[in-house]
């Protein structure tokens, strides 16, 4: 028994997100398996005892019921002390960064993900559409690392770990990261953290 059950799937880079907070927190976590894949989130049982929203990441910790990664990366740096902000200055910087990945980068990038990769449809316009949001929105998050190792600066920040959780998947990314060099650094350098593990390592697929 563990004190932090995660709710979660190996492709799901939502998931990573927090699964990659409590790996390098270093606290005792347990996956429990979701199967996506078979439609669990989708169910009655899974929207009325788990999350209404029909998603993973759900954090169960201390009696309480956390979903949507952003909330869950807070509630995680507040009771482990680590990897939150130290000012309101910094608590709007990490919002402001993880309200855009939530926006602007993971969104297009799960879902041209989910259509290319995974469920193997040809490119159209919307692959086409989605793709050039997440070209975009790589490149500012590119151009903000130009000068600095993370996100904040020079600490790791959970809005790092909210902004890479699709990023490590390599070639299941229908698109190359190789023009994103900043990117590139700046994920070596999340990856060197302590704790560190590939989605595949640390939480469970089918
Ligand atoms: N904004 C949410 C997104 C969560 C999300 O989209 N999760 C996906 C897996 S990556 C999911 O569970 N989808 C289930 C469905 O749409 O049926 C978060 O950050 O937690």
């Amino acid at each position: 028994m563990t004190d932090f059950k995660l709710y979660c799937f190996g492709e799901s880079g939502n998931a990573y997100k927090a699964a990659l907070m409590l790996q390098v927190c270093g606290v005792a976590w347990e996956p429990v398996f979701v199967d996506f894949f078979n439609g669990e989130t989708k169910t009655e049982a899974y929207r009325g005892k788990i999350n209404i929203m029909g998603e993973v990441p759900v954090l169960m910790h201390a009696g309480k019921t956390l979903t949507q990664s952003g909330v869950i990366l807070d509630y995680l740096a507040e009771v482990t002390r680590k990897f939150g902000a130290k000012s309101e200055d910094e608590r709007r910087e990490i919002m402001r960064w993880m309200l855009f990945d939530n926006h602007k980068l993971t969104s297009p990038i799960a879902s041209l993900r989910y259509l290319v990769t995974l469920m193997k449809k040809p490119e159209n316009e919307v692959t086409e559409y989605l793709r050039g949001r997440a070209l975009g929105a790589l490149g500012v998050v590119n151009a903000h690392l130009a000068d600095k190792p993370f996100i904040l600066g020079k600490r790791p920040t959970i809005a790092d770990f909210s902004l890479c959780g699709y990023l490590y998947y390599g070639e299941e990314l229908p698109f190359t990261m190789a023009p994103f060099t900043h990117v590139l650094n700046w994920l070596d350098g999340i990856r060197a953290l302590p704790g560190w593990k590939h989605p595949y390592d640390c939480m469970p697929r089918k």
